[in-house]
């Protein structure tokens, strides 16, 4: 099982640690092929390394390699839109992960799409739960 995990990195860094959390346990379910989006030393003005045609090229290639594409899409990302967007057109089961917040709302691109499969939770605990009924339901 391969899975590709989407979270914001240009469209802020704020839930970096929750997103490391998330792929160490994702990566009980199969091979997460995104570990970096958990990397705590990555910023959001991004650092020295691939340009960005390369990172697209990479990311596009594991999209279509994955089985499954899991979002955390509490804050806000380009990146992450597009990516759901790209694995809903080859058909990959897709679950994205919402927090709710006072004061905003899920974009309707992904709360109004059933394909997007948009969940709330609270806490880690409960994101564990519908990622486990996620996977129970492949
Ligand atoms: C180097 C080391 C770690 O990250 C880098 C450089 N940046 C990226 N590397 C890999 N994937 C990226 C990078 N920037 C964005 N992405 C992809 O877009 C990830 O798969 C994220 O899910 C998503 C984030 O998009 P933005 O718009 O928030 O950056």
């Amino acid at each position: 099982m391969k899975v590709y995990f989407a979270g914001s990195i240009r469209g802020g860094r704020n839930d970096k640690a929750l997103y490391l959390e998330l792929i160490d346990y994702l990566s009980q379910f199969g091979q997460v092929l995104t570990e970096h989006v958990g990397f705590q030393n990555l910023s959001e003005f991004g650092e020295e390394g691939p340009t960005d045609e390369w990172i697209f090229n990479r990311d596009v290639s594991w999209i279509v390699e994955s089985d499954v594409i899991i979002a955390e899409v509490t804050t806000p990302s380009l990146g992450v839109g597009y990516e759901i967007a790209k694995a809903e057109s080859l058909g990959k089961p897709i679950l994205c992960l919402y927090r709710p917040q006072d004061g905003k709302r899920l974009s309707a691109m992904i709360a109004g799409n059933i394909k997007a499969n948009s969940k709330h939770y609270k806490n880690l605990e409960e994101a564990k739960e519908v990622i486990g009924s996620f996977f129970d339901s492949l």
